[in-house]
C-alpha cells in the first residue's frame, strides 16, 4: 500500500528501528527491494533521485512502483523525492504522486536553505506530502551531490532545532561522519555519535536522516573483483553502526550503493561462469535476486524493521 512516512517513522522512533530507504531506477531493483520488504514484513522507503528521474522517465517510474504498491497491499511503501535540488523539481514529484520529497539545501547558507525548505514544506503540506531537509553537508561524490572532503560539516545540533521550527520539515537529515559512494572512509570508520545523541535532545520528535550509509558489503566488493571488477580501496559503514544508529534514533537509512555493488557484482559473476550468455533475463534475474537478499539482510539483521508493518 502506498503510504506517506509519517506513521511508519512514529513507529521507528516509538520502538527504536529505522526504515531503509534504497534508491530504485528499474524495474528488477524495485522488484527486488518490494520482494525483500514482503518477505521481511518490513514498511520500506522506495526513493529516486532526479538523475534516476531522468534516467528511468517519471511515468515509468510510477508505473511500477504503483505496480509494486498494488502486489503488496499491506505492506507501506513510500515512494520519496531523494536529493530534490529546487523547488521545481519537488513540486513536479508531488503533482505526479509522490509521497515524500527530500529538498537539499545543504549547498546553501543557513538562511537560504530555510528560506527554501519552508517553500517546498508549504507547497507539499497543502498536497499531504511530507518533507525531508538537510543540515549540514556530507563529503563524498556521488551523481549530482558533489561536495570536497575539506567541505563536510558535521551538522550543527543548536541550527538543527531552529531549522526544524522555523520550516516545519517533518525530518532532517543530518551530517555525522557519513558520505555518498562507495570510498567513505580512509582509515578507520568513525561516527560522531555523540553529535546524533545531542541532536536527539534538541528535536526529540523530529525523524534522523542517514545518507550515505551503505555499508560498501566487503563480500559484494570481493566478488565484483573476483570477476573482472577492479574497486579498490572500497569502503562503508560497519553493519553494527548503523546498528547502533538504528536504535539511537535514527529513523530513515539511505542505501544506494550496496544496491549498485550487488547488482554488478552478479551480472560480472553470470558473464564470467558463461561466456556464451546474451539473453538478459539470465543475469538479470541473480541480480535481482542477489539485491533482494543484500536488502533483507540490511532490514532484518541490521535496521530491525522486520515485522513493523
Ligand atoms: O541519497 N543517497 C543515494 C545516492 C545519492 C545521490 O544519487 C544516499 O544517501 C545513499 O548513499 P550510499 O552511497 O552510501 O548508498
Ligand atoms: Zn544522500
Amino acid at each position: 500500500m502506498l503510504v506517506t512516512t509519517k506513521e511508519m517513522f512514529e513507529k521507528s522512533m516509538k520502538e527504536g528501528f529505522a526504515i531503509g530507504a534504497f534508491n530504485v531506477n528499474n524495474m528488477e531493483i524495485i522488484q527486488a527491494i518490494v520482494d525483500a520488504a514482503a518477505e521481511a514484513k518490513s514498511p520500506v522507503i522506495l526513493q529516486a533521485s532526479s538523475s534516476a528521474i531522468k534516467y528511468a522517465r517519471i511515468n515509468y517510474l510510477m508505473k511500477m512502483i504503483e505496480a509494486a504498491t498494488q502486489e503488496y497491499e499491506n505492506i507501506p511503501i513510500a515512494i520519496h523525492l531523494d536529493h530534490g535540488p529546487d523547488f521545481e523539481t519537488c513540486k513536479m514529484c508531488i503533482d505526479n504522486g509522490f509521497t515524500s520529497v527530500m529538498i537539499d539545501g545543504s549547498k546553501y547558507d543557513f538562511e537560504k536553505n530555510i528560506e527554501l525548505t519552508k517553500q517546498v514544506v508549504d507547497y507539499a503540506h497543502s498536497k499531504g506530502v511530507v518533507v525531508e531537509a538537510e543540515l549540514g553537508k556530507l563529503a563524498g561524490i556521488e551523481d549530482d551531490v558533489n561536495v570536497s572532503a575539506s567541505d563536510a560539516m558535521y551538522t550543527d545540533p543548536n541550527q538543527a532545532e531552529e531549522f526544524v521550527k522555523r520550516t516545519g520539515c517533518d525530518s532532517l537529515a543530518i551530517a555525522i561522519g557519513t558520505s555518498h559512494g562507495a570510498y567513505k572512509f580512509k582509515g578507520e570508520a568513525k561516527l560522531r555519535f555523540d553529535i546524533l545523541q545531542e541532536i536527539k535532545q534538541r528535536i526529540p520528535n523530529t525523524p534522523i536522516v542517514l545518507h550515505g550509509a551503505s555499508t560498501v558489503i566487503p563480500e559484494l566488493v570481493k566478488m565484483c573483483n573476483e570477476y573482472g571488477g577492479n574497486i579498490p580501496g572500497a569502503k562503508g559503514v560497519p553493519d553494527e553502526m548503523l546498528n547502533q544508529a538504528s536504535k539511537s534514533g535514527v529513523s530513515k537509512i539511505n542505501v544506494d550503493t550496496d544496491l549498485r555493488l550487488a547488482m554488478t557484482a552478479a551480472i560480472r559473476k553470470a558473464f564470467v561462469e558463461d561466456p556464451s550468455v546474451f539473453d538478459p533475463r539470465k543475469y538479470l534475474t541473480p541480480a535481482r535476486e542477489l539485491i533482494k537478499e543484500t536488502v533483507k539482510h540490511k532490514m532484518i539483521d541490521v535496521f530491525g524493521s522486520s515485522n513493523k508493518i
